[in-house]
């Protein structure tokens, strides 16, 4: 459906609703679980018809009902604003800039950042990659699993393996080192020597001890280390890159481009993976693919797979693709992963939408 695209198009409301996503496997991570994928899911209307669908993912339900009323809020400030989402992006920061653009006020921002390209994209008739200028591309993947134990973990990488992943992720951090020992060389006995694991400790060690266990990991074929030691601490972050031999990637709690700058700044990682919603939604995100190309620092996603799909495609230094389905149960087509690889769908927009029965099984 293609809309002559003058400032007519203007931003009319914005619906939210929260939901509480059961998931099939928790997310056990060494500083807790999440054990249901709690979502805010954003409809922005348009006066010519279109409507921008995205979802924000708030961790613990405990955030789902503030979440939900700021979006309200925050879209109520775009109402009759022309859906320009880079124009809406530099309102919402002034308009947060006393407050402080972070936490829920920045989840919000974000969330209707993402559905305001989506219905960009949607006015446009294009995919949103192409709006961005990119083209749809195999994005290659990996499959992200938790702190799931031996059993569970062996069975997990065999699934994956069998789907055609050629990387999986796995949570370690366990009480000791041998733990998190035995449970890569279980996996890497499972999945082979060709297949990438990584690890992720989810901010659960002291930097210290981080470079003890780094240390040990060293011979295992790991392809990269995430979030060490707490992800505020971009010099401990920085200490333990420079004492051991494997990469150290973090990204998903960076709110905003700017904490990202701090971070690279800083020396604090190898890699990068923002999280397309705390990062700042796509606005946020293609500052943050320009601040990866000048530090030459390859470029991973955190969840949001729906988006980041997009987004890695216009990435200049892209690198894997998380594989998390927090949101599938809600989604009308969820994102379709073959050969370990996903590619942007061809319709307009993003390709959310919502599972209407689903939604209202879930709503809270
Ligand atoms: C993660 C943590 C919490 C919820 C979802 C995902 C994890 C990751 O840090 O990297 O996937
Ligand atoms: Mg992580």
């Amino acid at each position: 459906m293609n809309i002559s695209l003058d400032s007519s198009l203007l931003v009319t409301d914005v619906q939210a609703r929260a939901v509480n996503v059961p998931l099939e496997h928790p997310v056990r991570t060494s500083v807790g679980v999440v054990a249901t994928a709690p979502l805010v899911l954003i409809d922005l209307y348009t006066n010519q018809g279109v409507v921008g669908h995205a979802y924000v993912f708030t961790y613990t339900p405990l955030a789902l009902r503030a979440t939900r009323r700021m979006l309200l809020t925050l879209g109520g400030v775009l109402k009759g604003q022309p859906l320009a989402p880079v124009d809406l992006d530099h309102l919402l920061a002034q308009r947060l800039r006393l407050l402080g653009r972070t936490g829920i006020a920045l989840m919000a921002s974000a969330g209707l950042d993402m559905a305001a390209w989506d219905a960009l994209a949607k006015a446009r008739g294009v995919p949103l990659v192409e709006l961005l200028g990119g083209s749809r591309r195999a994005i290659e993947a990996y499959d992200s699993h938790s702190m799931d134990g031996r059993e569970l973990g062996m069975a997990r990488a065999e699934g994956a393996m069998r789907q055609g992943f050629r990387a999986i992720k796995t949570k370690i951090g366990y009480a000791t080192l041998a733990e998190d020992l035995a449970i890569v060389r279980a996996l890497r006995g499972v999945v082979g020597n060709d297949m990438q694991l990584l690890v992720d400790y989810n901010q659960g060690l002291s930097a210290p001890e981080a470079v003890r266990r780094i240390r040990a990991l060293e011979d295992e074929g790991i392809g990269w280390v995430e979030e060490p030691t707490l992800q505020e601490d971009y010099a401990g972050h920085a200490r333990i890159r420079e004492k051991v031999r494997l990469p150290i990637q973090m990204g998903e709690n960076w709110c905003g481009p700017d904490e990202m700058a701090k971070a690279l700044q800083a020396g604090a990682c190898d890699l990068a993976m923002p999280d397309a919603m705390k990062i700042g939604g796509v606005t946020g995100w293609l500052r943050a693919a320009a601040l990866a190309q000048a530090h030459g620092v390859p470029m991973s996603s955190h969840i949001f797979q729906e988006v980041s799909v997009h987004l890695l495609a216009v990435t200049p230094t892209r690198h894997l693709l998380e594989r998390m389905d927090l949101a599938a149960p809600v989604l009308a087509q969820p994102l379709a992963f073959e050969n370990g690889t996903a590619t942007a769908p061809a319709e307009p927009g993003t390709g959310i939408g919502w599972n209407e029965e689903a939604v209202r099984q879930y709503l809270v």
